[in-house]
């Protein structure tokens, strides 16, 4: 069996030394908390969004991430503007598909933006990855509905063939694939479904974890594991309180993360080639 610690942990290192610029165009519920969640890291984040300027901002990224939680007509065509000049400027293109499938302009805003620019990874939960790809799963708002807790992995790497990118479904257990090589990664925590933005957040730390590695299977390996190590440290430290505190204390450890930090709060476990 592989050992990812020593590769990811690596990546950790050049995420914090380097400090990597992320450009978010996310949705107004959860701006303030992606942006704390990134510096905490010890990411950059930025918040741009008019058209006359988000080509220039991707162009100068280390990531886009495209978020379409709270969207409208403008703000896809915007996400498109940017989302083209980061593909002509090598920045890798991150989406959160947010609620596809539970409205129809979500899913199809969601193929627009796949039709019309390189995304290079999707992250989202079992039923917004479904949706996407053209199959049915509960979802409420932009909630994962009952196939919360079910093993993900087929449809991870059905989804990844399909859309031509690495894709990672979130829930009790995180799953990412290139459509080939599948890894789980365990940790995390119940209360992250608690926080509202927990999702949101995370596809943009994957955006930082990218920023720093070309090969984005193993940057969003890396992304997975130290979120979900920093939950399962917050979620102990804040067992006697409740989602308020997580939130606070997860920000902090998600400051407090080193290169062992995996270590008893998450692991990386290979599923074998699909
Ligand atoms: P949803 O809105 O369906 O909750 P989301 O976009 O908010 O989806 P999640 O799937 O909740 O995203 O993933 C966000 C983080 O929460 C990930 O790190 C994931 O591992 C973690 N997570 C979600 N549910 C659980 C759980 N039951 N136990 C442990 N970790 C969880
Ligand atoms: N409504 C529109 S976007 C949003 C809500 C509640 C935030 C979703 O955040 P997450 O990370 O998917 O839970
Ligand atoms: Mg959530
Ligand atoms: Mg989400």
């Amino acid at each position: 069996m592989h050992s990812w610690e020593k590769e990811v942990s690596a990546l950790l290192t050049k995420v914090q030394q380097s400090s990597p610029l992320v450009h978010n165009m996310t949705n107004v519920v959860v701006t303030n908390f992606t942006a704390n969640g990134l510096y905490a890291l010890g990411a950059s984040p930025v918040m741009a969004y008019a058209p006359e300027e988000v080509a220039d901002m991707a162009a100068i990224a280390g990531a886009l991430v495209l978020n379409i939680g709270t969207l409208n007509r403008e703000l896809v065509d915007a996400m498109i503007v940017a989302g083209q000049s980061a593909n002509a400027h090598g920045v890798p293109v991150l989406l959160d598909p947010v609620g596809a499938g539970a409205t129809r302009f979500r899913t199809e805003s969601a193929l627009r933006i796949l039709s019309e620019v390189k995304v290079s990874l999707v992250r989202g939960n079992a039923a917004e990855v479904a949706h996407l790809i053209g199959e049915v799963r509960e979802i409420k708002g932009v909630d994962a509905g009952n196939s919360a807790g079910s093993n993900h992995a087929e449809l991870a790497v059905r989804a990844a063939r399909e859309l031509g990118t690495i894709v990672a479904i979130t829930g009790e257990e995180d799953v990412i694939t290139d459509g080939t090589e599948v890894r789980i990664i365990t940790g995390g925590d119940a209360l992250l479904t608690k926080v509202t933005g927990a999702g949101c957040l995370l596809t943009s730390v994957l955006g930082a974890f990218a920023a720093v590695e070309a090969n984005l299977l193993l940057a969003g390996t890396a992304g997975l594991a130290f979120y979900g190590a920093a939950a399962a440290k917050a979620a102990e430290r804040t067992a006697d309180l409740g989602p308020g505190s997580f939130q606070i204390t997860f920000l902090d450890e998600l400051a407090r993360l080193h290169p062992g930090s995996l270590e008893g709060y998450a692991a990386v476990l290979e599923a074998g080639a699909a």
